[in-house]
């Protein structure tokens, strides 16, 4: 099998590369997940190192050395992945983590633990556009094809990590739990103020007015794509190839716009909603 196939663990599809069903199967029964444990939970491309930027800055009552000094997979691991073990067990408590498995794949013990999940969504189309630029630019993904071709594996769930609907279904079943905070892409975008003092309240931290303007400049795009240790600009070139994209693309709400056709976006639309009648939930985007 080439090595840019999608492998399958427990019917959820996995790029050879990064994670292996034994780095999975380690995730799943092994790890254990500490009370004090903050894990940032998302499908890819909604947010998940922006959330890790804010994380690390309000760790540090919104000073930036750390997240200037420490690649961000060290400062937060990604615990599923080949290294992401090796990487967890070497941050003392209280740890930032994080993992884009779905929840019934998530590390078993984190239900006997009182550790924290901030689950991060975006609009699905805008994950679309953005997931299909970095499978251009990741080498270690199968060929994206075109949108057109994209777009059907996303819909069915043929991509990495498998379907967004089942992401979706799966960890909001945990919506109303105390230790759950769901928060999304959009909500970052309009008010990063007011979701870093959402934040700081769900995790119990206080952080003066200053600190927390220090907490939002930082975790600006423009900041970040300006950070080496964040912005993937030090990701070795047999995982990604530089020439071909960036990771800190757009930054922007609404991008799908600028790339599904009238007829994409009525077939997308009726197969959102297919999926997800009976989500008792509404999105900015619905
Ligand atoms: S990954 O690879 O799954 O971990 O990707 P993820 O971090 O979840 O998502 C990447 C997208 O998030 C955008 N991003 C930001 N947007 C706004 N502000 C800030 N600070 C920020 N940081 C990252 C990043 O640009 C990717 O979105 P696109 O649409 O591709 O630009």
């Amino acid at each position: 099998m080439s090595s840019r196939e999608y492998f399958t663990y427990k019917g959820v599809s996995f790029p050879h590369g990064a994670v292996t069903a034994k780095s999975i199967f380690q995730m799943e029964n092994e790890f254990q997940i500490l009370d004090d444990d903050v894990i940032i939970v998302t499908y890819p491309k909604s947010g998940t190192i922006w959330m890790a930027e804010i994380l690390g800055l309000i760790k540090q009552k919104g000073d930036p050395t750390w997240n200037h000094n420490l690649i961000t997979w060290k400062r937060s691991p990604w615990i599923e992945s080949i290294t992401g073990l090796e990487n967890a067990l070497l941050n003392p408590p209280p740890r930032i983590l994080l993992s884009h498995l779905q929840f019934h794949l998530f590390p078993k013990s984190f239900l006997q633990t009182k550790a924290k999940v901030i689950y991060i969504l975006r609009n699905p189309k805008d994950v679309l556009v953005s997931f299909y630029h970095f499978s251009i630019f990741m080498k270690i993904f199968p060929d994206p094809g075109s949108l057109e071709e994209f777009l059907e594996k996303f819909l069915s769930g043929n991509v990495h990590y498998g379907s967004w609907f089942d992401h979706v279904k799966g960890w909001m079943e945990m919506k109303g739990s105390p230790n759950f905070f769901f928060i999304t892409y959009e909500e970052l975008q309009q008010d990063l103020r007011g979701c870093v003092k959402k934040i700081c309240h769900f995790l119990g931290k206080e952080l003066n007015s200053q600190q927390i303007d220090s907490v939002v400049e930082y975790a600006t795009f423009q900041k970040m794509k300006e950070n080496k240790m964040s912005n993937f600009s030090l990701m070795p070139d047999n995982i990604v190839d530089h020439k071909k994209g960036r990771f800190m693309r757009k930054g922007i709400s609404g991008d799908w716009k600028n790339h599904l056709t009238a007829a994409q976006n009525e077939y997308f639309d009726r197969v959102y909603r297919e999926n997800m009648q009976g989500m008792n939930t509404t999105f900015p985007w619905d």
